[in-house]
């Protein structure tokens, strides 16, 4: 009964990736208990799969890993279901979701721990602590309920990630061939998902890593990356990488080394940065990297203006002025930027509010006057829950509630939440969602995303024209046929289906 099933739950209809924060789990317990792989990206009924392994009777604790959106959308019934049927199971989640809403979790009576933040340690000692029947009050990283009220252990420092155990790549391979998770994308045909480093040192107020990792960063040495890159491409044959880390060129030292160490294997790859952090690398470093095959960069670039910039809590000493240098520097190293923005944070009057937005949408075509091939990608404003910093302070003045219970963020409208798509924030009325979402369109329609492989020149040119004359005349009301043609075509879009 101390087998450990470990669930991946759906989170994008394609592109599968591998799925890096329960391996990273299984990791944890290899050797130890035994466990299985379950991914509901790769199975068509995931309870019956699961299901099968319970009736065995040898399982005892399950493990879901949770993030906001169709993640979380299909652990709640699955675990509901899986608790009232095998009820001496123990339910653990861990991830973004659990830890920021322990509350809403806790309180729905059919998840028993979680793990706040890094499990690498704190869900091996869970389990003994359980199988041993020993006081769990200890451990490092750890919610769960005492007496009817919410209770968190404190945090454990991040660990050398250098000293973690291997990740099980072979044995996942026994549950899904490795090849399923090497996806075809614009970087590659086979591109792996790799996870380097954790945390961030930044504090942005509306960012989900902050409230996690307290500006926290800890990364694996570039040999460690390099030896892992490496094994994968000679046992699977991947040609590309996705760095996944939330930022992975802190170190300029860290990434030169890894890109001189990478650069004979021929691959592509990936990653996340900031912008003031990467404008501070010299050209040499760039030069380097590109050389290695990093080819597109993702940048969160947030906005144009340096008062909401400091809004957001951004840090660092990025500004609107450099956001556009920066892009104008990394042509001459043919390195492509990826910028996300976040529209809508909150003004003083709905007309401050707007005039933010107007403003955003004409930095960014400054952007693609002088760098035409920055990708662009438009979120809107979603608070997190970073307790005490002042713009969630804002955000709760202006009448901001998130839901009490799990069944509530099931919902149709806290999913698109989740996707940052409409973010039910008071201050954002329909219409200014409406520009917003309609200016993408039509700059989606003229600077067609590179990252999307299956539009073909012939598309791209078709979408491109009749979005063109739009986008001069600033016209972005009711751009229905170039959604119509998006659709046909089934455009990507990476602000919803991640990157
Ligand atoms: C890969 C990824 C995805 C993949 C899917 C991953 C999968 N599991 O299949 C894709 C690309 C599909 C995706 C999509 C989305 N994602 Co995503 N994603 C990530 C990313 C980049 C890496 C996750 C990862 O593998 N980490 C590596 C592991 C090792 O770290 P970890 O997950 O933190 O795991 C550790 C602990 O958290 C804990 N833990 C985690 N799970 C579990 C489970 C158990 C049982 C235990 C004990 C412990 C535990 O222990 C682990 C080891 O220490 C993270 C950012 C990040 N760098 O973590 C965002 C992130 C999780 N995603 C996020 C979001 C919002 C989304 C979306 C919902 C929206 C969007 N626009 O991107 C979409 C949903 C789209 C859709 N249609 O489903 C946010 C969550 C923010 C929040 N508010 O909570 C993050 C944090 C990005 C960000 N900074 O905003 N995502
Ligand atoms: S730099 Fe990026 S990952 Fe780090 S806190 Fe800011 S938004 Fe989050």
């Amino acid at each position: 009964m101390n087998k450990i099933l470990l669930y991946n739950p759906k989170s994008a209809v394609a592109k599968h990736r591998i799925p890096n924060s329960i391996l990273n789990i299984a990791a944890s317990v290899e050797g130890k208990y035994d466990w299985v792989v379950v991914d509901g990206n790769c199975e068509t009924n995931p309870l019956e799969k699961i299901e099968s392994y319970l009736r065995t009777g040898e399982f005892g604790y399950l493990g879901f890993t949770v993030m906001p959106g169709p993640q979380l959308r299909e652990a709640i019934p699955l675990s509901k279901t899986i608790k009232q049927k095998y009820p001496y199971t123990t339910m653990i989640w861990g991830g973004y979701f659990p830890s920021s809403q322990p509350k809403a979790v806790l309180n729905s009576g059919f998840v028993d721990f979680i793990i706040n933040g890094p499990g690498d340690n704190a869900f091996p000692r869970l389990i003994d602590a359980l199988e041993k029947h020993e006081p769990y009050e200890f451990i490092k990283n750890l919610i769960y309920k005492a007496d009817r009220k919410i209770t968190k252990t404190i945090k454990e420092d991040l660990l050398d990630q250098d000293s973690l155990p291997p990740l099980p790549y072979d044995k996942l391979g026994t549950f899904y061939p490795i090849d399923k998770y090497l996806g075809k994308t614009y970087l590659g045909k086979r591109t792996m998902a790799y996870h380097s480093s954790i945390g961030c040192p930044f504090t942005c107020s509306f960012c989900a890593v902050v409230p996690i990792y307290e500006a926290r960063w800890k990364a694996k040495s570039a040999k460690t990356v390099y030896k892992d890159v490496k094994y994968i491409k000679d046992r699977w044959g991947a040609d590309a990488i996705e760095f996944h880390d939330n930022n992975f060129f802190v170190s300029e030292k860290r990434t030169v080394e890894f890109a001189k160490l990478i650069e004979p294997e021929n691959m592509s790859w990936w990653g996340m940065a900031r912008i003031d952090t990467m404008d501070k690398f010299s050209d040499a470093s760039l030069t380097q990297i590109r050389k290695a095959g990093c080819k597109i960069i993702f940048f969160g670039a947030e906005s144009g203006n340096d008062d909401i910039l400091e809004q957001l809590d951004k840090g660092g000493t990025q500004t609107g002025e450099q956001i556009i240098r920066f892009a104008e520097r990394l042509k001459q190293f043919d390195i492509i930027p990826e910028y996300s923005f976040v529209l809508g944070t909150p003004a003083a009057t709905p007309e401050k509010v707007q005039a933010q937005i107007d403003f955003e949408i004409n930095f960014i075509k400054n952007i693609k006057a002088v760098n035409p091939r920055t990708e662009i990608v438009l979120y809107t404003y979603t608070p997190v829950p970073t307790e005490g910093s002042e713009l969630y302070k804002q955000v709760l003045e202006q009448g901001f509630e998130y839901p009490q219970s799990l069944e509530d963020w099931m919902s149709p409208a806290w999913e698109s939440f989740d996707l940052r798509k409409n973010p039910l924030t008071p201050w954002l009325k329909p219409e200014m969602i409406d520009k917003i979402r309609n200016f993408e369109t039509v700059l989606n329609g003229v600077y067609p995303t590179v990252t999307d492989i299956r539009l073909n020149d012939l598309k791209r040119k078709s979408i491109k024209l009749l979005s063109t004359l739009r986008y001069k005349a600033n016209l972005y009301k009711y751009p229905y046929e170039i959604k119509l043609l998006q659709r046909y075509w089934k455009y990507r879009q990476p602000e919803i289906q991640g990157f």
